[in-house]
């Protein structure tokens, strides 16, 4: 039975890129994996996918018959393509390989809060499957937008309920220091905590302090793993985090 790994976040996160580069890794490492394009709108990835949903829906025409904005049409989309689920479905069975990697659409609330999220994870196969939470650098990089993150992945876990691996995309980008301070921020509160309140302590404050503890106490505030689909860093503490969500460490290689 393969393995399902849905790559979402906020719009260019770098889903599609860490798809194609992860895909690129996989390869490299003689590890056997396919890709699947969820996102209908869509314009140039640099995979080709083993399945794409733009052959079932295509979102200009969608657009064009339905006489939609792109908002509109996305929603529409989507919802086609939960009813072509089974059939996506079957396709997919038909691949003989141990790893699916999935691009999510752009917009995240598609895929969270539309019913073809659950209907697609559900037709895949829900037991074998796990999120890649892609944190995207421009929001991490000060406190509060740290928790703001924390608090999106939360509603992400809380509406898919399936095993989580957070990761924070485009780390080449990240100076050094800020890098080393948002891996800090993910492994320590108190370092959050101190940095909330380094400008002061405001209602806006003790807010993020709130949430946060209860983000904590429900097991979402995690560890993030910084990767870079640029030059390719990260991906074995992925590969080896993937392992610990289906079998405890184990890899499926030696298994
Ligand atoms: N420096 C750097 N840029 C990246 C990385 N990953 C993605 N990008 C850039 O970020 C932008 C968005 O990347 P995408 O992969 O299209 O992101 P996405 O989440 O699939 O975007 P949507 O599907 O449109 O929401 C592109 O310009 C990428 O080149 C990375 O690891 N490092
Ligand atoms: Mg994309």
């Amino acid at each position: 039975m393969a393995r399902n790994l849905y790559f979402i976040g906020t719009a260019g996160s770098g889903k599609s890129t860490m798809v194609y580069a992860f895909q690129l890794w996989m390869n490299s490492q003689g590890l056997d994996c396919v890709t699947v394009n969820l996102d209908p709108g869509a314009e140039a990835l640099q995979y080709s996918p083993d399945l794409d949903v733009r052959d079932y829906v295509d979102l200009r025409e969608v657009m064009e018959e339905e006489d939609l904005g792109p908002n509109g049409a996305q929603v529409a989309a989507a919802d086609m393509i939960a009813m072509n689920a089974k059939e996506l479905a079957n396709v997919l069975e038909t691949f003989e390989t141990n790893y699916v990697l999935i691009d999510t659409p752009g917009q995240i609330e598609l895929f969270t809060f539309r019913a073809s999220g659950p209907v697609l994870i559900d037709a895949f196969g829900r037991d074998d499957s796990a999120l890649v939470y892609l944190n995207d650098p421009a929001l991490v990089r000060s406190a509060s937008g740290f928790v703001s993150s924390v608090l999106f992945s939360a509603t992400v876990q809380f509406r898919h309920g399936l095993p989580f691996i957070n990761v924070l995309s485009k780390s080449d980008i990240l100076p050094e220091e800020d890098l080393e301070r948002i891996v800090k921020w993910s492994l320590d509160p108190f370092a959050l905590y101190e940095a909330l309140f380094a400008d002061g302590a405001t209602p806006k404050t003790l807010l993020d302090v709130e949430f946060l503890k209860s983000m904590e106490s429900i097991g979402v505030y995690r560890r993030v793993h910084p990767v870079s689909s640029e030059i390719t860093f990260g991906f074995e503490e992925i590969y080896s985090q993937v392992q610990q969500v289906f079998e405890g460490g184990e890899d499926l290689e030696k298994g």
